[in-house]
């Protein structure tokens, strides 16, 4: 470190000591970052890498000290204004090299930190008009960078979990990691599916036009969720608010749907989150980060009643019976043509109205809310 240097690093090890000090306060066993959370870009690679080397050294002894451990790491491909084109998906090579430079020791740094996931967002990977843009040749460039990201994992000897957070817009008019189905379908197209997860945030998933757990279900059902930054948005506004979930109805959902697949195989619950601007109180970053915890703590006991009274569990398995037998079951197991499935529709005629009890399923989900409250 340059010895104009010395007065930046020590308030970089300060910003260090304040985190650790409210985590601890916090009580969590978890915390994520991104590169340049922790440091500053410098005027070369080699300073920037250096200066971060230092800092994750100290954060490593702080995690020492504390016991508390890295839930992901991740770099920042959005802030600086090279990026402002994409950083993967730039036009411009020499700005994927940059990009691909800072993911090398982000990575680096994360496996240091013994962190469980990498998080890919691509902040700035979209475009703002298609007149500009060669789509297939920046997602070409996309999977390629991840390919090389693979390849580096393995070099590094780190078992992390790599994640992908989809967002559909802003800060692009359209992100190429629109949503968690979209994101499956280019893990696939590309032969990456093996090695991600996705890293969903449903305040993401409400910009793309899908209710707060869509993608978390999504994900989950296709085995793919991995990580939660549980922030929620304002429905009234449309954009990015990162708000803290106070919603006992929507931590219920989540907790559902994470209790179903048997909890966090890797990941956590991430509170990308920030304190309203007006929220201007030291106090009010304690009163958030506790009360949103204790809405999910909340949720996970009224999720675990739903489970266990198998009520709303049993009227979604009722509306799918028909599946458990005869001809479905050959359509399920791969068995059946469109031949048979004429044969059968000829033969049985028109199937009688089925009330999907839209209604009826809202109401036992209050009723649900009511009798878990009621017990703890
Ligand atoms: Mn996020």
């Amino acid at each position: 470190v340059k010895s104009d240097n010395v007065e930046l690093l020590e308030a970089c090890k300060q910003r260090i000591d304040a985190a650790f000090e409210f985590f601890v306060k916090l009580g969590v066993e978890y915390y994520t970052f991104h590169d340049r959370d922790v440091a500053p870009e410098l005027e070369t690679i080699e300073e920037t890498n250096a200066l971060l080397d230092i800092l994750s050294d100290y954060m490593l002894q702080k995690q020492k000290e504390t016991g508390v451990k890295l839930l992901w790491g991740t770099a920042n491909l959005f802030s600086h204004p090279r990026y402002a084109n994409g950083a993967a998906t730039n036009p411009d090579p020499l700005v994927y090299a940059q990009a691909a430079a800072q993911v090398k020791q982000a990575m680096k740094v994360t496996h240091k930190l013994g962190g469980q996931g990498y998080v890919f967002w691509g902040g700035r990977e979209g475009y703002a008009s298609l007149l500009n843009t060669d789509l297939r040749k920046e997602l070409d460039h996309m999977a390629q960078f991840f390919k090389m990201a693979i390849q580096w994992k393995h070099k590094l000897g780190a078992s992390f979990q790599f994640y992908i957070e989809p967002k559909p817009r802003e800060p692009c008019k359209h992100q190429y990691d629109y949503d968690a189905q979209t994101v499956i379908g280019f893990l696939h197209t590309y032969g990456l599916a093996q090695d991600f997860k996705l890293n969903i945030e449903p305040n993401h998933t409400t910009l793309a036009g899908h209710q707060y757990d869509h993608d978390i279900q999504m994900a989950a059902a296709f085995d793919m969720l991995g990580s939660i930054d549980c922030n929620t948005g304002d429905e009234l506004l449309g954009w990015d608010t990162d708000q803290f979930l106070t919603d006992e109805r929507k931590a219920t959902q989540v907790m559902h749907t994470l209790l179903k697949m048997g909890g966090f195989k890797t990941g956590g619950l991430n509170f990308d989150c920030k304190v309203r601007r007006e929220s201007t109180d030291l106090e009010d970053l304690f009163i958030a980060h506790i009360g949103s915890m204790d809405t999910f703590a909340k949720g996970l006991l009224n999720a675990a009643h739903i489970l266990s009274s198998g009520r709303l569990p049993k009227m979604v398995e009722a509306r799918y019976a028909g599946w458990n037998q005869g001809f479905a079951q050959s359509v399920e197991l791969g068995k059946s043509s469109f031949e048979e499935l004429e044969k059968v529709a000829e033969k049985q005629g028109q199937p009688k109205q089925t009330s999907g009890k839209q209604e009826l399923f809202e109401m036992v989900f209050n009723e649900e809310l009511v009798a878990a409250t009621r017990k703890h």
